[in-house]
């Protein structure tokens, strides 16, 4: 049966899940959550809390991009290495680099968006403060992380790395690393050239003139 993700293909989070999907060489497809469409009643019953993606394998419903990963490396494995190791220690680390991409680096660049589509007299004044001082800390301690491996936890490429992608994606368009960062810029170059990458980079890019900072023309 045809795995289901509601989402939106602009969506960071969305792409996290699509390219475990694809890595996985999943059979899915996408339930695209806009205005107007028929999927959208069909999500918001499943998941009331609203935010996407949101996977749906027959009767089984799991939200939370991370949670959907998991829930595919128990009952879709199929080709490539596992994007979660058997290793348990080593399993640690990707769950930890998960986090970080996740927590660090998208949350922070989301509060820049965020903040850009508010009602320009409700804005957040210290939304840009507080989310590039992380970015700054996240971008510096990634940085001497980063160089030296292939992927985010070493040669494999993982979980962390499905959360990298759309993290370090988005966090160069909203903050850019400028020439700081080279080890930064080269893995997401790694990222970017990869095939289950370039596919969710693809997807959204029809959508890339709804970016509420403005979409550098790269990419
Ligand atoms: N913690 C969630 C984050 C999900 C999330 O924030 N999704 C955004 C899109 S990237 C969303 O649902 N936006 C819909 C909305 O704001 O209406 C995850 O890891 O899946």
């Amino acid at each position: 049966m045809t795995l289901e993700l509601f989402g939106h293909p602009f969506s960071s989070y969305c792409w996290k899940a699509a390219i475990a999907l694809d890595e996985m060489g999943a059979d899915w497809t996408w339930r695209v959550i806009e205005p107007g469409s028929e999927w959208t009643p069909v999500w918001e019953k499943l998941w009331p809390i609203k935010r996407f993606p949101v996977l749906r394998d027959g009767e089984r419903v799991v939200a939370e991009a991370s949670a959907i990963i998991e829930y595919l490396h128990v009952h879709h494995r199929s080709v490539g290495d596992p994007l979660i190791p058997d290793d348990g220690d080593a399993a640690v680390i990707v769950r930890m680099l998960d986090r970080f991409f996740d927590h660090y680096v998208s949350d922070p660049q989301a509060r820049f968006v965020f903040n850009a589509i508010r009602p320009a007299d409700q804005r957040d004044p210290l939304a840009e403060q507080e989310g590039g001082a992380m970015l700054e800390r996240s971008y510096g301690w990634l940085e001497g992380h980063i160089a030296g491996r292939e992927w985010a936890t070493g040669e494999a490429f993982s979980m962390a790395d499905c959360a990298a992608a759309p993290a370090l994606f988005y966090a160069d368009w909203t903050y850019p690393f400028g020439d700081r960062f080279p080890a930064v810029t080269a893995y997401r170059q790694r990222l970017l050239a990869r095939p289950s990458i370039a596919r969710a980079v693809d997807g959204g890019r029809p959508y890339r003139a709804f970016f509420p900072l403005g979409a550098p023309d790269r990419d």
